[in-house]
């Protein structure tokens, strides 16, 4: 009898705990406050459209924007397929690398930890990306953005996630390291990046490999990820891209 009131203890903390991961105990006070206060006649068609509601604009009632992780490695097609999005489907396209970019032009510290960050291929510090995204999405909260290029480590999607919103689908590029490098070689001839030669190129695989990949396997056991093939002609890369968005809008 002790035995049975002990495990039923351990059961209980362990739903408890899990009511409380999930937040699901301050959805259902807000489910049945709002029924009790409007007193619907259909009250289970009533919880059933706050639940959506919630589910669009999250317990503090604030509207979220929709957000669609691009990700891949360094020259995967991400920026080149993101524009063709934005023709294709009216998606607002925010490349996390151009808004570090611009960031890293003002004459402050952390204008210069950013440049050093993208020279040496490294990670600039998340709070940093995080803040300069929110900027650009708080501009409009009723479009579709295409976050390109970042979470760029998992502890920066679970923090952008946590603090913003969380995502609907990540869009993976893949392809071989060797295309890659080929790519931004070729590029490098004309874009003016700093990180676009032999050796920033080599920082920035081993960065992707070392901390970004792990992203894709965060997201994957989530069911979010839609693994693109971007090794072929651009052409082929975007009928993939244009087969897997349409297949998940
Ligand atoms: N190209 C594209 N597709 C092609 C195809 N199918 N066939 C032939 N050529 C193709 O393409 C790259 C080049 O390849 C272009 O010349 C294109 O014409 C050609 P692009 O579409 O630009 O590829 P993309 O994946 O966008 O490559 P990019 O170099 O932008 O990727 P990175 O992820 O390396 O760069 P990003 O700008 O995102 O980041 C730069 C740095 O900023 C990072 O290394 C890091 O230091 C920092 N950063 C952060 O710290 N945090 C972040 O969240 C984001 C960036
Ligand atoms: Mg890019």
């Amino acid at each position: 009898c002790i035995n049975q009131s002990a495990m039923d203890s351990v059961k209980m903390e362990k739903a408890e705990k899990y009511l409380s991961d999930h937040k699901i105990r301050p959805v259902f006070e807000y489910l049945t406050a709002h029924i009790i206060k409007t007193r619907p006649s259909h009250p289970l068609d009533a919880m059933i459209l706050s639940l959506q509601e919630l589910k669009a604009n999250g317990l503090d009632g604030k509207k979220k924007p929709t957000v669609i992780f691009v990700l891949g490695g360094p020259g995967a097609g991400k920026g080149t397929n993101c524009q063709k999005l934005v023709q294709e489907y009216g998606f607002v396209h925010l490349s996390a690398g151009d808004l570090l970019r611009a960031a890293k032009q003002t004459d402050s510290d952390e204008g210069r930890l950013i440049a050093e960050c993208i020279k040496n291929g490294d990670i600039v510090p998340g709070h940093i990306t995080i803040s300069l995204l929110k900027q650009a999405m708080n501009k409009d909260l009723d479009a579709i953005y295409l976050i390109d290029g970042f979470p760029r480590e998992i502890k920066q999607g679970i923090e952008f996630e946590r603090d913003i919103t969380p995502c609907r689908f990540v869009l993976f590029f893949e392809c071989d390291e060797d295309i890659l490098v080929k790519r931004l070689l070729k590029r490098g001839e004309t874009s003016n990046r700093t990180d676009d030669n032999e050796e920033s190129i080599k920082k920035r695989l081993a960065t992707y490999h070392n901390q970004s990949l792990p992203v894709i396997d965060y997201f994957d056991c989530y069911d979010k990820v839609k693994k693109i093939n971007s090794a072929g002609t651009m052409d082929e890369v975007w009928d993939n891209v244009k087969k897997s968005v349409s297949s998940l809008l």
